[in-house]
C-alpha cells in the first residue's frame, strides 16, 4: 500500500467496506481507482480495484436481469445520445421535447429512477436519445456508466440558472471516475484503459434571468473542447436547432445509393461516419462489395454530377452514388 495516500482514499474504503449494495460498493471502489495515484508502485491495486468493480457490476446486473431490465439499451436509428446531468436539469423535459417519449417531469431533484429511450426525428433519420436518471443518485450510476460508455454521443444537460461550469465540471468529473473521458482530450498515459467518448453541452432553461452571462460563461470556456447549444426544453426555444447540432456532433453522414437508370430511395439514406469513403460505403452495403468495386458515379460531391470516382473518394452528407462492380 502506497504511503501517500490522501485521506479520501481511506474514507472511501470504509465506505466500501461499510456498503450494503453492489451499487454503493462499486461507486466507493471507482473513488478509490480514481484518487489513487498512477505509478508502477500501484499497479496491482489498480488491477485489484478493477477486479472487484467488474465482479460487482455484474453481480449488480445478474440482479436487475432477474426483475427484467438490461444496462444494455440496444441501438436503434442513426446514432444514440445519452442525456445526462445533475438533478433537475431538464432532461426529461429535454426528451419530452425532441421525441415522442413520456417521461415523468418533476420540479423536484431526482425524478428519474431508470433511463426512458425516444427517438427524435432529424429530416430523414431518427436519433435515439436516452434520458437517464441525474449522475450523482446512488443507484444511478451502474446505468450511468453502461448508458455513457456505449453511447456514440454524450450530451451533458445543464441549467442556466445556475453556475453551469461548475455543472459540466461535476458531470466530467462523474464520468472520468467511470473511467469515460472526452474523445477530445488526447493524453498520453490518462488515456490507458479509459473509454473516449464525444461530448457536447446542452445549455437548458434559457428563459431563466442570468441565462445569458452563463451561456457566455460556458461557451468562453468550452468552445474549442465542445459543442455547444442554449436552449429552452420547456418553452421550445432553440430545440429545432438543437436537432441540427446534435446531428452534427454526432460526426455522421447520409448517403443515398441507387442501381444505374433508377432513382435513388431518399427516404432509406445509409449511415457513415463523417469523412467516409466510396470504399466504407460500399463495405456497409454489402461486404463482399468492397473487394469488387471498380468504381463509383457519385452527385453532391464530386467535381460534377455524376462523376466518376475511385475507391479512395471522400464523401459528403447528402451525396448519391451508384457503385460499379
Ligand atoms: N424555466 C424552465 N424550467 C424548465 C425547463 N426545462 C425543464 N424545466 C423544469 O425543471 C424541472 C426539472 O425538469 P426535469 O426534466 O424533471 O429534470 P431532470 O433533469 O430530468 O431531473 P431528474 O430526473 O431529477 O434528474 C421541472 O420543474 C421542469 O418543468 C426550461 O427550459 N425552463
Ligand atoms: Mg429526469
Amino acid at each position: 500500500m502506497p504511503a501517500n495516500l490522501p485521506p479520501q482514499y481511506f474514507e472511501a474504503e470504509k465506505r466500501f467496506r461499510e456498503a450494503k449494495t453492489s451499487e454503493e460498493k462499486i461507486e466507493a471502489l471507482e473513488t478509490m481507482l480514481a484518487i489513487m495515484p498512477k505509478h508502477k508502485g500501484t499497479d496491482k491495486l489498480h488491477a485489484e480495484l478493477r477486479r472487484k468493480i467488474a465482479k460487482f457490476t455484474e453481480e449488480a446486473e445478474r440482479r436487475y436481469a432477474t426483475s427484467r431490465t438490461s444496462f444494455h439499451i440496444r441501438k436503434e436509428g442513426a446514432g444514440q445520445v445519452a442525456l445526462i446531468g445533475l438533478p433537475n436539469t431538464g432532461k426529461s423535459q429535454l426528451l419530452a421535447s425532441l421525441t415522442e417519449a413520456t417521461p415523468e417531469i418533476g420540479d423536484y431533484p431526482f425524478t428519474t429512477q431508470r433511463p426512458t429511450v425516444g427517438m427524435m426525428k432529424f429530416q430523414n433519420i431518427q436519433i435515439q436519445m436516452i434520458d437517464t436518471p441525474p449522475v450523482t443518485g446512488k443507484e444511478s450510476r451502474v446505468w450511468i456508466n453502461n448508458i455513457a460508455r456505449n453511447a456514440d454521443l454524450i450530451a451533458i444537460i445543464v441549467d442556466l440558472s445556475y453556475e453551469p461550469v461548475q455543472q459540466v465540471e461535476a458531470v466530467l468529473q462523474e464520468l472520468e471516475s467511470m473511467g469515460i473521458i472526452p474523445e477530445t482530450d488526447v493524453s498520453d498515459e490518462s488515456t490507458v484503459g479509459r473509454r473516449q467518448r464525444k461530448i457536447m453541452i446542452i445549455a437548458n432553461k434559457s428563459d431563466a434571468d442570468d441565462s445569458g452571462d452563463n451561456v457566455k460563461l460556458l461557451s468562453s470556456r468550452y468552445d474549442t473542447r465542445f459543442p455547444l447549444a442554449s436552449i429552452s426544453a420547456a418553452f421550445g426555444i432553440g430545440v429545432e436547432e438543437l436537432k441540427r447540432t446534435i446531428f452534427d456532433a454526432l460526426e455522421i453522414m447520409r448517403a443515398y445509393t441507387k442501381t444505374p437508370g433508377t432513382k435513388p430511395d431518399m427516404t432509406d439514406p445509409i449511415i457513415l461516419k463523417k469523412g467516409s469513403t466510396i470504399k466504407k460505403a460500399a463495405e456497409d452495403v454489402h461486404k463482399d462489395f468492397k473487394a469488387k468495386l471498380k468504381y463509383a458515379v457519385v452527385w453532391g460531391s464530386g467535381k460534377f454530377d455524376g462523376q466518376r470516382v475511385g475507391p479512395e473518394h471522400v464523401l459528403k452528407d447528402g451525396d448519391i452514388i451508384e457503385l460499379h462492380i
